[in-house]
């Protein structure tokens, strides 16, 4: 399983629904595709959805990184090389979305050399994950709207919504209509992504209190430490780190710290290798975790669903897989279909996906 080639090829799919948050929306998908290629004929493939606003990586820098900077040190290892890799990897600071895509092809290419699923690989705990669904910004009528139309269409019952806007009931008014709409039928939890301050999210949670939320993410900056730890020492729910927690390092600090008390692990950030010792050191403290999304098309989110669905604690709950509904278009020859709720983990061998070289050529950027 010797590395011969690694491509980075950057595409971009429009959006048919603009997402907003708090701090940023999505328009269009401007993605990277990662593909890895050895001496036997073997291509791992995987997607690395650059996030400017939180993390600083581009698709141009992604590009770069890989092409210059990574590609080097790893082609002539072999596949299996994997802590040789990453220590290549690690010795870099930064470009997580870069960094997964690599781990990820190259968990790919594993699979397929030893003909068996990565999701079976990585632990082989169930075949399918619950979906919950992303509601970005826009008024109660609306989302109520959205979440009604995919629970109609997908079965889908859980639903994170996005808040951190100003003045704080315009967020309390959407997560009340949510709940009068659907009473007790379905699961709601939230996600600030940093924009209110400590006080904020300590009144829109009191607001909310009887509204059964059961999560809340990054509420408030994990900069605004003393406030920070004073608002997770009051949420009644598990308060999860998302942004401030991407890597081991952070996860220790931002725990241990009181600046959260859960964990959203996303395989766009960490890929599989890291992610599974973020997943170990949750289980070693005790901690609950959510599979998040990094706003992936559906080769990222076929990643997500084979780590999740891989382990017990990270199919606990409904993992956040569902952002690709709102793209355009898509990359899989065989398109992912959400059905009762659910994503199934595909069979393999590897992640088991087939690109769609005419879609590739039709969205690449660099032809
Ligand atoms: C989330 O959980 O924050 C928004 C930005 C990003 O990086 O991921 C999304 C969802
Ligand atoms: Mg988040």
């Amino acid at each position: 399983m010797k590395i011969t080639r690694i491509e980075a090829i950057p595409f971009a799919i429009p959006y048919a629904k603009t997402l907003k948050f708090a701090s940023g929306e999505v328009r269009t998908a401007d993605h990277v595709l990662v593909r890895v290629h050895t001496d036997e004929g073997l291509v791992g493939t995987a997607e690395a959805p650059p996030r400017p606003y939180t993390y600083g990586e581009t698709q141009q820098s992604i590009v770069a990184v890989i092409e210059t900077v990574f590609a080097p040190q790893i082609i002539g290892r072999s596949a299996l090389e994997r802590e040789q890799i990453h220590a290549v990897l690690h010795r870099t600071v930064g470009n997580p979305a870069a960094k997964a895509a690599i781990d990820m092809a190259l968990w790919d290419v594993i699979g397929q050399g030893l003909e068996v699923s990565v999701s079976q690989l990585l632990g082989g705990w169930t075949d399918r994950m619950r979906v919950s669904h992303m509601l970005g910004f826009d008024t109660p009528e609306r989302m109520v709207a959205e979440a009604q139309s995919v629970h109609d269409a997908y079965g889908i019952s859980t639903f994170k919504v996005k808040v951190g806007r100003r003045p704080v009931t315009l967020d309390v008014d959407v997560c009340r209509a949510l709940r009068e709409h659907f009473g007790d039928t379905v699961e709601l939890y939230i996600d600030g992504n940093r924009g209110w301050t400590p006080s904020e999210s300590v009144d829109a949670l009191r607001r909310m209190a009887d509204l059964g939320l059961t999560l809340a993410e990054e509420l408030c900056p994990a900069d605004d430490i003393l406030g920070r730890r004073w608002l997770v020492r009051q949420c009644p729910v598990p308060f999860v780190a998302d942004e401030s927690a991407t890597r081991p390092g952070e996860v220790t600090r931002e725990l241990l710290d009181g600046n959260a008390t859960a964990l959203s692990i996303k395989t766009a950030r960490t890929g599989f290798t890291v992610s599974g010792r973020i997943l170990a050191q949750a289980e070693g403290l005790g901690v609950e975790v959510v599979m998040g999304n990094q706003i992936d098309g559906q080769v990222g989110t076929l990643c997500s669903v084979a780590f999740g669905a891989a382990h017990r604690t990270t199919s606990l709950r409904a993992g956040e897989l569902s952002n690709f509904l709102d793209m355009q278009d898509d990359l899989l020859a065989e398109p992912l279909q959400i059905a009762d709720g659910a994503l199934e983990v595909r069979p393999g061998p590897g992640l088991g996906l087939t690109i769609d070289e005419d879609k590739l050529t039709h969205y690449r950027q660099d032809a």
